[in-house]
């Protein structure tokens, strides 16, 4: 058979393009698509028959130009290649390809994903099975991924922030939180640290409000709580502990003065106490007073009754103010010993003993003496009076018992 040289001249025009043509995607039949090779289908690069839509339009080589490019060419310098899967010696290849070049589902012009004849899912070529297709630009594990760390980063966020005011509150340490796993586990991670934070916060400022509380309880009575610490309980309280804190001790050094005030007019005597006067206030002066008074009393009754031991009549003391002679006068009254002293010196006096003062009486010689003097008369009497009486009727032998019978009479009247 003999071939034409026109024949021959169109078979290499024709060898030329089609060569051209599958250059890098390997050669397809007349509806543009082929069968994929065993060595694409073991490294994931495809499988079956698919088409490469578009893959062939090669454009023609630019005709030479005749004039030489004086004016530039408005055109964009078109594509001058389009890859196919089987261009790529390993999946991470075609992964990385696709991501440099930003294609996603639907920026996909040189048709890696679906290759035109399969549904379109994001995946470039066919991911090897278990493949982490999330670093795949645009897929749906991507957009999976993005959205659990956008959750999550929400959740840490949100978590914290409900941590901090749990913490700050006073409220549980134990969150309660709805939403993606993601979110979840983002706000659990983070309440606790926030809870901590929230709980310090609440300490520190605790401490700060009870020191205002007191600080307004030693001006006054009346309880107001600032708006600031009314919307946190705790700090409520706390103001509250350090305003009770604080109005005690005022009233404890408050009715302390007054009782000092009380107890210097007391000693004074002069009730003067200060105008307007709380009740409490005015008991703790009269009780200071009182107390200065009593004292007061008890030093000039004890005058009073030292007095007696050296008198045998009461003197008027020379003391201006009524109330203290009146109490050394009580004093002096109130003395009792006197009497008992007297009837023991009589009784020395009477028996017809030897004076002697008794040490214990040292302070009271004048009494005794007075007293034994008395004794010793009557004893003398007592006496005189036997022995007339057994000189009348000759009786001497019962002359002591009839003295004694004479003193019991005497002292009976006396
Ligand atoms: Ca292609
Ligand atoms: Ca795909």
């Amino acid at each position: 058979m003999r071939i034409s040289l026109a024949t021959l001249f169109f078979l290499l025009l024709f060898g030329l393009f089609t060569t051209t043509a599958s250059a890098h995607s390997g050669r397809t039949d007349s509806s543009g698509g082929h069968n994929c090779s065993q060595a694409s289908i073991n490294k994931g690069l495809c499988s079956g028959y698919h088409s490469h839509n578009g893959g062939s339009s090669e454009p023609a080589a630019p005709a030479a130009s005749p004039e030489p490019a004086s004016t530039p060419d408005p055109q964009p310098e078109p594509q001058s290649y389009d890859k196919d899967c089987t261009d790529f010696s390993s999946y991470d290849e075609v992964v990385a390809y696709w991501n440099s070049k930003g294609y996603s589902r639907t920026n996909d012009p040189e048709k890696l994903d679906g290759w035109g004849n399969k549904v379109d899912d994001g995946i470039p070529c066919e991911a090897p099975s278990g493949y982490d297709t999330s670093s795949i630009n645009g897929s749906d594990a991507q957009a999976a991924k993005v959205t659990a760390e956008a959750d999550m980063a929400k959740g840490e966020k949100d978590g914290y922030n409900a941590g901090v005011e749990a913490g700050f509150q006073g409220g549980s340490c134990t969150p309660n939180v709805d939403g993606s796993d993601a979110y979840v586990e983002g706000y659990k991670a983070e309440y606790e640290k926030g809870y901590k934070i929230g709980a310090n916060k609440l300490l520190f400022e605790k401490a700060e409000a009870e020191n205002s509380g007191y600080d307004l309880g030693r001006k006054q009575d009346e309880l107001s709580v600032p708006a600031a610490y009314q919307k946190n309980e705790g700090l409520k309280a706390s103001f509250e502990i350090g305003f009770e804190k604080g109005v005690k001790e005022r009233i404890a050094m408050e009715i302390e003065r007054l009782e000092n005030l009380g107890y210097e007019d007391g000693k004074k005597d002069v009730l003067n106490a200060p105008k307007a006067l709380a009740e409490r206030y005015m008991n703790a002066y009269q009780k200071g007073y009182k107390k200065a008074q009593g004292e007061l009393k008890e030093t000039y009754a004890k005058q009073g009754y030292e007095s007696a031991y050296t008198m045998l009549q009461y003197k008027e003391p020379d003391i201006k103010n009524d109330k203290f002679a009146e109490w050394y006068k009580e004093g002096f009254k109130s003395n009792k010993e006197i009497e008992k002293i007297g009837d023991e010196a009589y009784q020395l006096g009477s028996d017809g003993k030897e004076y002697v003062l008794p040490e214990k009486y040292e302070k009271a010689e004048v009494i005794y003496l007075h007293h034994y003097e008395r004794g010793r008369k009557q004893h003398e009497q007592d006496l005189e009076d036997v022995k007339q009486g057994m000189t009348a009727t000759g009786l001497f032998l019962a002359g002591g018992s009839i003295a004694r019978r004479f003193y019991i009479a005497r002292k009976m009247v006396s």
